[in-house]
This record gives structure tokens, C-alpha cells and sequence, in this order.
């Protein structure tokens, strides 16, 4: 899948025979989506080790296309509008220097009927929130070897049962505020947020948020301090501590430019702070966030096209969505790997063949001086990345904008075809 940058079995089959195996791996009732899952992070525990990680989380929704006469036993998303399936991903990355780790945990699921019950009438077991702290309790296990671990989630997270079971010695949260609430003392917390004093102030850049949100620079204030809160009244969870002591950071935009919504982000946290730069690096760390949309882009409209696929059951879609996932983590992996991030090897995304297609183009590709030499060790994914932007039309020289996801996918697809012909060239033309 990262090789050919998709996820059609016609495609990722060389020959008919193959395509037969797959369809047949995906039908086979012994590979399932939990086994799936779990080999996720095969990789990523070991190169967790010793590491500050940051587990970033969330969920995205897969649009299948549907009729009512085939539903592919895909049960309702969005609100009603479509039908498809869920995937909540963690995405482990390196605090530091925000290299990709690959996936920690997760759950597929496809709804069954509509709930009737109430949100706050259902105990936390019952409902699809229960995934926020389920996927952070596995990277507990997962990601044993790092040294810390920071779970990031936004809004959807901030679940008072996540504050109060969750964080212990070297596991801390970060979450985006959902709502107001009410403190131990009976204030409030946006109230609480007000009264604190401004810390600084910084020049920040914002990722472009889509047309409507364009890139750009924004001077954000900083305040923050400690905050007690309350367990909400409504909680079915009865056993829970009746207050828990975290950290507040508000990051606000006093002067946005004209019809611009001005920022404001509430974070909540774990993590002690003794002074600005410690707020500012918590900030930082959830704006590393982002990563885990990228993936989901990956996935979707950028690279894989998974919501494309013509698989006929929600068996298989949610097992080709596992495989997927994965599949889109080393793509991120592949991209990054352009600037010699992490120390993988090309072998997690190509096939023995396909290294030796490559062995060929980098001599091919190797220019006569020394800044125009593969600078990576061979056969690091690093070294295959170099090979595949340069196929893409990169020039490869160290001072050049490095390649983008176009530049990548472009390489691929040419990639693909050159792969192809070399599998050929043994073949006798008659
Ligand atoms: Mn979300």
C-alpha cells in the first residue's frame, strides 16, 4: 500500500492470482481487526524506548458510498448523513524532535442502529467515548519503555473520568477544554482562566485550517495556573475522586486581524509548571497534533483513497481499514524520513524486489558530486525516501525546498512503473 499508494486490491496485486490472495486474507475469519490492531505497534514499543513520546489521539470518520439496496453492513455516520465506519488512531511521535514512532493503539468500528438512551443516562462503559481512555490505558502497556508519555487528545477527550484514572508516574495528559466546569471551590473554570495573570506573549505560526482559515502569524498571549476540579454531578461513574488538581493554559488572540476568529485555546494538563517556558512547550507539544490530521489525510484524499475502496462487507472494509492505517503511519514515516528523521528501514515499506529496483536508481540517480550523493545509509527508509523524491522530480541538492506529498506521490507512481518493467526483465521477448 505505501509503495503503490493505494489500497485496491486490483492494484496491489501484481497478477490476478495475487489479488485472489488478498481478497482471500481479508475473508479469512482468523484475521481479524483486534489482531490487526494489535500489530500496529510492533515497531513503535521498541522505538518508544527511552524516549519523551507524545500518544497523540483521535477519530475520523470513513465515507463508503452506499444505496439503500447495498448498505455493505455499514451502520450511520455523522449525523445520519452517510454510512461508513470509525477509526480512532493513536500516533506515537517523539516530544523533541517530532519524529513519527508509528501507531500505539486504537479501535474500527461500524455503528449498529441508533442509541436511545441519553449521552449522560449511559455509564462510561456504553458509550463510544469509553475509546479515549481504553486507547490511553493500552499505550500504558505499549509504550512501557518510553521514558514519558504525554497522551494529546482535543476536545472530544476532556472526560472527567480520563482526569481522574489516568495519569500516574511518567503518563501525563493534555487535552483541550470541551466545556466550562465547575471547580472544587464552586467558581468556575473559564472564570478561574480569567483571573489569571498574562506570562508573555509570542509571535506564533498557524497552520492553514482549510480556505476559510489560511496560514499565518498570530501574536498570542500566555496565562496559566493551577485549577481544582469538580466531579461533575450528573457522572454515573460513582467511584470517582470527588476533585482533581491540574494545570490550566490559556493561549489567547487580543488584537485578531479584521473578520478573523481570534484564537483561543484552554488546555488542561498533568504536567507541572514552574515557569512561561514550561507553558510554551506544553503548547508546542499539542500543536503536534496536527500530525495525527495528517495521517487521517494520508488516508483519505491525499494518498490512499481509502473511502474509495469496492470491498462488498464491513468485515473486510474494517480489516482493510487497519491494514490502511498502518500503511499511512509509514507514508508519514517515508515523509519524514526525507529530512533523516528516525532510523528505519526501507524494508517496512518495500518488498525485496522493489530494494533492489531502488539498489539500481540510486546509482542511476547519484550524481558525479559529493552534494549530489545519496547522503543516507543504504537501504534506510531515509536513503529509499532520497530516491523516491528524486524519481518525483526533486533536484536533491541539500540547499533546495525539500520535497513535498506531491513531489512523493509523483515518485511513487513512476516508482510503481519502473518496479514493474524490472520484474520483466528476465522475462524472453518472443
Ligand atoms: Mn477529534
Amino acid at each position: 500500500m505505501v509503495a503503490r499508494a493505494s489500497v485496491c486490491l486490483r492494484q496491489l496485486g501484481r497478477c490476478r492470482s495475487q489479488e485472489v490472495r488478498f481478497g482471500r486474507f481479508l475473508a479469512n475469519e482468523n484475521v481479524t481487526v483486534e489482531r490487526l490492531i494489535e500489530g500496529w505497534s510492533e515497531r513503535t514499543g521498541v522505538a518508544a524506548r527511552g524516549r519523551h513520546v507524545l500518544a497523540i489521539q483521535d477519530t475520523t470518520e470513513l465515507n463508503f458510498h452506499t444505496t439503500p439496496e447495498r448498505r455493505r453492513e455499514l451502520g450511520e455516520i455523522g449525523k445520519g448523513t452517510g454510512h461508513g465506519a470509525l477509526l480512532h488512531a493513536m500516533l506515537a511521535i517523539d516530544a523533541h524532535d517530532g519524529t513519527c514512532l508509528g501507531l500505539v493503539a486504537g479501535q474500527i468500528w461500524t455503528r449498529q442502529g441508533r442509541v436511545a438512551t441519553p449521552h449522560e443516562r449511559r455509564p462510561l462503559a456504553d458509550k463510544e467515548s469509553r475509546r479515549w481512555l481504553a486507547t490511553a490505558q493500552d499505550a500504558k502497556l505499549k509504550l512501557a519503555g518510553a521514558d514519558i508519555v504525554t497522551v494529546i487528545d482535543d476536545r472530544e477527550g476532556d472526560i472527567y473520568a480520563k482526569w481522574a484514572t489516568l495519569p500516574g508516574p511518567g503518563f501525563h495528559l493534555i487535552t483541550r477544554v470541551m466545556h466550562d466546569r465547575v471547580l472544587a471551590d464552586g467558581s468556575s473554570l473559564y472564570a478561574a482562566g480569567e483571573e489569571l495573570a498574562p506570562a508573555g506573549t509570542a509571535m506564533i505560526d498557524l497552520r492553514s485550517r482549510g480556505p476559510q482559515r489560511p496560514a499565518r502569524r498570530a501574536e498570542l498571549v500566555l496565562r496559566y495556573g493551577p485549577v481544582q476540579l469538580r466531579r461533575p454531578r450528573q457522572t454515573m461513574e460513582r467511584g470517582l475522586p470527588p476533585e482533581v488538581g491540574l494545570n490550566l493554559i490559556e493561549v489567547f488572540e487580543p488584537h485578531p486581524p479584521e473578520k478573523t476568529e481570534p484564537i483561543q485555546w484552554r488546555l488542561l494538563t498533568t504536567h507541572g509548571i514552574a515557569d512561561p517556558g514550561d507553558a510554551w512547550r506544553i503548547v508546542n507539544w499539542y500543536k503536534e497534533r496536527w500530525i495525527i490530521e495528517q495521517l487521517f489525510r494520508v488516508l483519505k484524499t491525499q494518498g490512499l483513497k481509502l473511502e474509495d475502496s469496492q470491498l462488498a462487507t464491513a468485515d473486510r472494509l474494517l480489516k482493510l481499514i487497519a491494514i490502511a492505517a498502518k500503511a499511512a503511519a509509514i507514508t508519514i514515516q517515508l515523509l519524514q524520513a526525507r529530512d533523516g528523521h528516525g532510523n528505519q528501514q526501507a524494508e517496512i515499506a518495500f518488498g525485496q524486489s522493489e530494494i533492489g529496483a531502488l539498489d539500481a536508481l540510486n546509482t542511476e540517480l547519484e550524481g558525479k558530486t559529493v552534494l549530489q550523493k545519496n547522503p543516507h545509509p543504504q537501504h534506510s527508509l531515509a536513503w529509499a525516501s532520497w530516491i523516491i523524491a528524486r524519481l518525483g522530480g526533486w533536484d536533491g541538492y541539500p540547499s533546495s525546498k525539500p520535497p513535498g506529498p506531491i513531489t512523493f506521490r509523483n515518485g511513487l507512481e513512476y516508482f510503481h512503473a519502473i518496479v514493474t518493467g524490472w520484474t520483466l526483465r528476465n522475462v524472453c521477448m518472443p
